[in-house]
């Protein structure tokens, strides 16, 4: 078969969706590297941004500039305006109850730290346990071991199995009633596996525990919605969904987060101040001390807009085709091992080549003017337990296309070529 002619054939099967257009709205892509087009395949790092994004942070500096919730000037009033309908659109793309269940951080890795915190050190001892999993990435490990050196809580993994899922009866037996909290990821930054976090989510509240789930892989490829989810907190970062960096979001139950201590304390997080005491601001200002990241959440605001425009489904559809693709193509390289070949999953291709070290892989790769991660993704123990100390990962976006698979695949067997 000749497959390079199906292309046209595939991409025609997500209706209205048109990736050469789509392309057109993000400037980035439009360069060369090392003398050949670019080909970005790390979306999982970080993903590229739209000119709609791009416009609205120029659009800020250029125009209305100016604190927020402080001044009476029209500046002001304008930046706080946009400011706040940015957590209404949040608030709507994650389909939380409220915008005072919206708190804005600098990215999942600060939100988990938060609720670690503010959440688990005030309300965990040493009888206490968390439950986590060998597949998170490190900010959804280290923040939990912090809790419990400080707690004395006891920490407790989840563990994977030779497709990188997570074995649920371990998971089950893990469980009781001195669990507190579990976090865990919607979808592996490593593998690519989602989770079955519905059914974890339902056998943690069994037992009375809280979760948390690390959203930081999952936004950017499937709709989220926190209520039927009935998960108590959700985190995800700005940048991985076509927004700015340095901007994310915690999403937590009102009821718990009004409990929780101010995790920073500083301006816009207080009602009132005197010497003696302060009387903290309502949610969600009490959790957003200080001048936040204003440019940040309007670009934060731009990047739904723009993910809305597109459709999260067709999104999906069009990375599925992306990773099927590359799944068969890839299938076919001598000495390439998939990493992570779970039933569920996104559109990340990790893998090894034997004899070759990834980092290797990703130089010949760049300089073919394409942009893979190699390493162990901060994940790990997923490496551990593959006994690798690293993958090649690509990791499609919707703007990528079957023709960049290609040069991938040709790419790879170029590094085969080489050291063989
Ligand atoms: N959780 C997951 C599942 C992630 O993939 C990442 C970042 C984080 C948390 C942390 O997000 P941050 O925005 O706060 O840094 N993942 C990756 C990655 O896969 N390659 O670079 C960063």
């Amino acid at each position: 078969m000749n497959k390079k002619s199906n292309i046209a054939e595939i991409q025609n099967q997500t209706e209205g969706f048109d990736v050469e257009k789509i392309r057109e709205d993000f400037p980035i892509l439009h360069q060369e590297v090392n003398g050949k087009p670019l080909v970005y395949l790390d979306n999982a790092a970080t993903s590229q941004k739209p000119k709609s994004v791009i416009d609205s942070i120029e659009k800020y500096y250029r125009g209305y500039n100016s604190n927020i919730h402080r001044g009476v000037h029209t500046l002001s009033e304008n930046a706080t305006e946009a400011y706040e309908s940015a957590r209404i659109k949040v608030r709507d793309f994650i389909h939380a109850n409220s915008t005072k269940e919206i708190v804005f951080v600098r990215g999942a890795t600060e939100a988990i730290n938060l609720v670690a915190q503010s959440f688990g050190r005030n309300t965990l001892g040493s009888e206490d346990e968390i439950i986590i999993t060998e597949l998170e990435h490190h900010a959804n490990i280290v923040p939990w071991q912090l809790l419990s050196q400080q707690t004395g809580a006891k920490l407790k993994y989840v563990p994977i199995n030779d497709n990188g899922e997570l074995v649920e009866s371990e998971y089950k037996k893990l469980l009781n009633e001195k669990t507190r909290i579990v976090a865990v990821g919607h979808i592996s930054n490593a593998l690519g596996t989602i989770n079955p976090i519905e059914n974890m989510i339902n056998l943690a509240h069994e037992y009375g525990a809280k979760v948390l789930i690390d959203g930081a892989q999952a936004t950017s490829h499937t709709s989220v919605d926190v209520k039927k989810l009935d998960c108590d907190f959700y985190v995800f970062s700005g940048h991985k969904l076509f927004g700015p960096t340095g901007i994310g979001v915690l999403y937590g139950k009102e009821d718990l987060l009004e409990k929780m201590p101010p995790y920073q304390g500083g301006g816009d997080m207080i009602k009132m101040v005197t010497m003696k005491e302060t009387q903290y601001n309502e949610l969600p200002h009490k959790f957003e001390a200080g001048t936040p990241n204003i440019s940040g959440v309007i670009g934060l605001g731009a990047a739904i807009d723009y993910v809305n425009k597109i459709g999260l489904e067709n999104i999906g559809n069009h990375e599925k085709q992306l990773l099927d693709y590359a799944n068969q193509m890839a299938s076919e390289i001598t000495g390439l091992k998939f990493i992570g070949t779970a039933k569920n999953k996104t559109s990340i291709l990790s893998f090894t080549l034997d004899g070759i070290h990834p980092h290797d892989v990703g130089t010949i790769l760049n300089n073919e003017g394409i942009a893979i991660r190699t390493g162990h993704h901060c994940a790990m123990p997923v490496m551990e337990y593959f006994q690798i100390p690293a993958t090649s990962r690509a990791s499609f976006s919707f703007y990528n296309t079957h023709a960049e698979v290609d040069v991938l695949i040709e790419g790879i067997n170029k590094c085969s070529k080489v050291f063989n």
